[in-house]
Order: structure tokens, then sequence, then C-alpha cells
């Protein structure tokens, strides 16, 4: 089977909700992918960051076997022996009291909120029903109802209502807003340190202390969504701690697996998590064994082999000579670690079709919010194989 073949099938048979590159990928290793006509692609997407470990990481595909061959689901009816573990280990690598395991990063998302309108309920004193949500334009949480019913991306929204209430939503990177929208019965403000799909957004220098600031002094729960930027991406473990600053639950997911395996975790204190009594929420495979077993080695994988400093340093030699290109095409670019779009100017005609041209040349990469390249490729990226793909990518933009 062709390429094409493979595209034939899948239009036919699959809901088109999305329109990938034409690239079937049949076989992966680090930072390299193969498509089935052979052809190797540098990835400069890891899967929206989910591979940060590289693909196909030995030290976790050991892990994911392993466990594989003894349990891998027991649900929470009863108890297996590897999530005790991978929630002492989380807590300790975060310093968070309590964790819970979900599976997607959307559930996740949905779970702090639960768990801040009951906080709000229970512990701040809110009236019944009145919980107040705040949340920035531009943001991106995931894909349920709830989650997209306080989008600002039109087409996110269109056709899925009618949608949760108690959402308010504030411009992005702005904390006179955020203390401007607070009310009595405002619970928590949910945001990302760097907005992903928004475009790469880097909020000002300061906002993210700002807002830990405003939400102590309103007691309001800050609630920071790591999915993206957290386990190194940014060049930290955590994007928050680029301002040392400690949300009060932190959402994290995607690289928590190393790609493996959908993994997602909320970790907060005793007096957030805490207000969960048996019964009010759960998952049939949130926190299974196998799961759990691919998490810790996912985890250690990103701090024994200093993943968050590699993104520091390399996506400083990144970004140092994507701004030293010289094309009229490219409007900006930015980023933290390696976490970086390249925003083209609107005559260039969108992201697209330069990241079509990349993938000719061998780099997968993907357009967002129309004119921004994302590169975000795998940690264990070397310098060399940067310079690799920069060849290419100067090449494209020139
Ligand atoms: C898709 C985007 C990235 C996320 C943040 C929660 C979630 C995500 C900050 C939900 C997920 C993914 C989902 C994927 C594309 C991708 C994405 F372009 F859509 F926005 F990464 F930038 N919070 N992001 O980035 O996690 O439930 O998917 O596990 O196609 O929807 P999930």
């Amino acid at each position: 089977m062709r390429t094409q073949d493979y595209i034939r099938l899948e239009e036919t048979y699959g809901a088109h909700n999305y329109k990938p590159l034409d690239v079937v990928i049949t076989r992966a290793e680090g930072v390299w992918v193969w498509d089935v006509e052979g052809n190797r692609y540098l990835d400069c997407l890891s899967a929206y960051s989910a591979v940060n470990q590289g693909h196909c990481h030995p030290r976790i595909r050991q892990a994911l076997v392993e466990q594989a061959g003894r349990v891998t689901l027991t649900s929470r009816a009863f108890r297996n022996d590897q999530l005790p573990f991978l929630e002492k280990e989380l807590c300790e690598l975060t310093g968070y009291e309590m964790t819970l395991l979900m599976n997607s990063g959307a559930e996740s998302v949905e779970t702090a909120l639960k768990a801040a309108r009951k906080w709000g309920y229970t512990v701040k004193g809110v009236p019944d029903g009145m919980a107040e949500i705040i949340v920035c334009a531009g943001n991106f949480h995931g894909r349920t109802i709830t989650i997209v019913g306080f989008s600002t991306e039109p087409q996110y929204r269109e056709g899925f209502g009618p949608f949760t209430p108690g959402f308010v939503i504030i411009p992005y990177g702005d904390a006179r807003a955020l203390e401007a929208a607070i009310t009595p019965n405002t619970v928590a403000f949910l945001v990302e340190p760097i907005q992903g799909e928004g475009g790469v957004i880097v909020p000002p220098e300061g906002y993210l202390r700002a807002v830990r600031d405003i939400c102590t002094r309103h007691h309001i729960l800050f609630i920071a969504d790591e999915i993206q930027t957290g386990l190194g991406r940014t060049g930290r473990l955590f994007a928050c701690d680029w301002e040392s600053v400690r949300p009060d639950v932190l959402v994290i997911g995607k690289a928590l697996s190393g790609g493996f395996y959908p993994v997602s975790a909320v970790l907060a204190s005793r007096e957030v998590l805490g207000v969960f009594r048996p019964g009010d929420h759960g998952s049939t495979f949130g926190g299974n064994p196998l799961a759990c077993a691919v998490a810790r080695e996912a985890l250690r994988v990103v701090v024994e082999e200093r993943l968050p400093e590699r993104a520091d340093e390399l996506g400083r030699y990144f970004l140092g000579r994507l701004r030293r290109i010289e094309s009229s095409l490219i409007r900006e670019v930015r980023g933290k670690g390696l976490l970086i779009g390249v925003e083209l100017v609107p005559e260039a005609g969108g992201a697209r079709r330069y990241c079509e041209a990349l993938k000719e040349r061998g780099v997968l990469c993907k357009d967002t919010h129309e004119h921004t390249i994302r590169f975000a490729p795998p940690l264990v990226i070397t310098r060399e194989e940067i310079d690799w793909a920069l060849e290419r990518i100067e090449a494209v933009l020139t």
C-alpha cells in the first residue's frame, strides 16, 4: 500500500475531524519518524509535546512491555501496586500533596474544574450553584462540551451548544483584567503559562507572578494547564517555574507518558483535592497499572536525562538561529525552550503551505492559528539535528 491508499481508506471510514499532512508514519525512534514509503523525517511537533522523551524511548517501552505482561487494568474498584508509587513520585517531584490520575488532558482539566467548584462551595463558602471560573481568550484546554464552551475559537464551539454556564473570559496576559473580573463567587482562574494553540503566545514577564498574587489575595485557585508546557518543554520542569510561581492546581498530561499511552493528572493541596469523596469522580482507565508504570518511567527519563536543561540550552540555540534568518516572510519568532512559534506575515499566505514544503524536505511541523509554524521537537534532539532542520527551514522561508 502506498501513501494515497492509506489516505483513501481513512477518508472513507474515518470521521473528517482532521486535515493531516499527507504523510503516513509507520515507525519512529527518538526524533526521527519514517513513512510507509521509507522516507525519513525529523519530527518537529512531538505529537504536540507528548513525546518530549523522544519516540519509542527504550526505557519507557521496556516499562510498558513488562507491565503489559503482569496486569494492565484493575479499575479503581480494586487497588493496584503501581498507582501508589506514581502518586508518591509525582508529589515528590512537584511538591504537591495530592494527585488524581486521569487519561486525556481534557479529562484532567475537567477534573480540576470540578475540584475548584467543590472547593468553592465547601471551603470558600460560595452559595450553591453560583461558582464562577475565569479563563482567557485564546485558550486551549481540550474538546469536551464544557471546555469548548469557554473557547473563543468559533470553530471549536459552533454547532456544539448549549454550553456549561459559570465561565468568564478575560484577555490573556493582562493581570489587571483578572483582578477586575473577580467577584465574591469566583473560585478559580484557569490559564496556560504559554498559550500553545493560541499561537505560542508568551505572556509579559511578571504575568504569572501577578496572577499568583491576585489569586492569593482574593482567595481563588490558580489553576495552571501545563499539559503542553509541562515536563521540560519550555526549559524548566514547568513553565511556571520561570517565574518561581506555584499554582494551587497543576494539570499535566501528554509527556507524562512519553507518548506511549494517555495519562494525565491533577496535582494540588490536600485542601483542594481532598474535596472529592468516594463516588464524586472517577474513570475506568484513570490510574490503571499500565499507565502508572509507563508514567513512572517517563518521569524518570525527564529527570535523569535532564530534559528541561536540554530544552533550555537547545531552545536558546534554535530560537537564536531562527531569529537570525533574514526573510521577508517572517513577522516574529517567539517561544521558550523548545516550544517555538514562527509567525509569518499575512502576505505569506498561511503557514500550512510552508509546513507542506518542509515535509517534502524531511521536517515535520504544524501550522497553528493560520500564520504561525510551531517547532517543538522531542527534547532529546541534538544540536546537529537542529542544524539539519534549520538548513531546511531556511531554505523554505527564504
Ligand atoms: C487536538 C492544539 C496543541 C492542550 C492544553 C489541554 C489539552 C491540550 C494546553 C487537551 C491539547 C492538543 C490536542 C490536539 C492538538 C493539540 C494542540 F493545537 F489543539 F492546541 F497541543 F497545541 N490543554 N492539545 O494543548 O489535552 O485532551 O487532547 O489530551 O487535535 O485536539 P487532550
